[in-house]
């Protein structure tokens, strides 16, 4: 990707959980999202254009977990080695957590509230907005739960939003829904690259 200084590369949830064989919630082949991740990095860094973090951050009993109701085996609980960031992930700006207060907290810009279903915004827009943000690179784990709902919503917020596949890999809950993750981006207008 090419980046300016009004482009914002978001790293969505490179965590242990998702990215390590060992993760709560590994994501096939999630690991090999971290060189071409660093790798956006530094095109950025070089373009001296901002560098956002995601981090999935659960408390231990939350309705976005099986066992409580949901849907997900437990995964990024907060302060455990599955919610850190993966060890090899260059990180370089700020880190927005989300499902702090037991949300289910799939985009990285809004967390719901699974009973009442209320939506409260993150800081991340406004700290996009803050560096006059009007472009955003979406990465990261996972292409159609987070990385989905994150590249949809900054869509929704007005910004021009390019997901390079190769810096995702998909849980597929349900077969093809990597392939229907892709449609659906791709419909709402986001630019799905190779
Ligand atoms: C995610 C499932 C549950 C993700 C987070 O980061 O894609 N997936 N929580
Ligand atoms: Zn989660």
């Amino acid at each position: 990707m090419t980046y300016r200084t009004d482009t914002a590369l978001i790293v969505v949830d490179v965590q242990n959980d998702f990215a390590d064989p060992k993760g709560g919630l590994y994501v096939a082949d999630g690991e090999e999202t971290v060189p071409v991740v660093n790798a956006e990095i530094a095109a950025a860094q070089a373009a001296q254009a901002p560098v956002f973090y995601t981090q999935d951050w659960h408390p231990p009993v939350t309705p976005h977990f099986a066992k409580d109701g949901g849907v997900w085996p437990v995964h990024c609980v907060a302060g455990t080695w599955g919610a850190e960031l993966h060890p090899e992930l260059t990180v370089d700006g700020p880190v927005v957590r989300k499902g702090v207060g037991g949300e289910d907290g799939y985009s990285g810009f809004s967390v719901r509230d699974p009973v009442s279903d209320d939506v409260t915004a993150t800081e991340l827009d406004s700290l996009l907005k803050a560096r006059s943000v009007r472009h955003v690179v979406v990465t990261g784990l996972a292409g159609d739960v987070c990385v989905k709902a994150t590249a949809l919503d900054a869509k929704r917020l007005g910004y021009s939003v390019t997901v390079p596949v190769a810096a995702t890999r998909f849980v597929n809950l349900q077969p093809g829904d990597d392939a229907r993750a892709v449609e659906e981006m791709r419909a709402a207008g986001i630019d799905v690259v190779e």
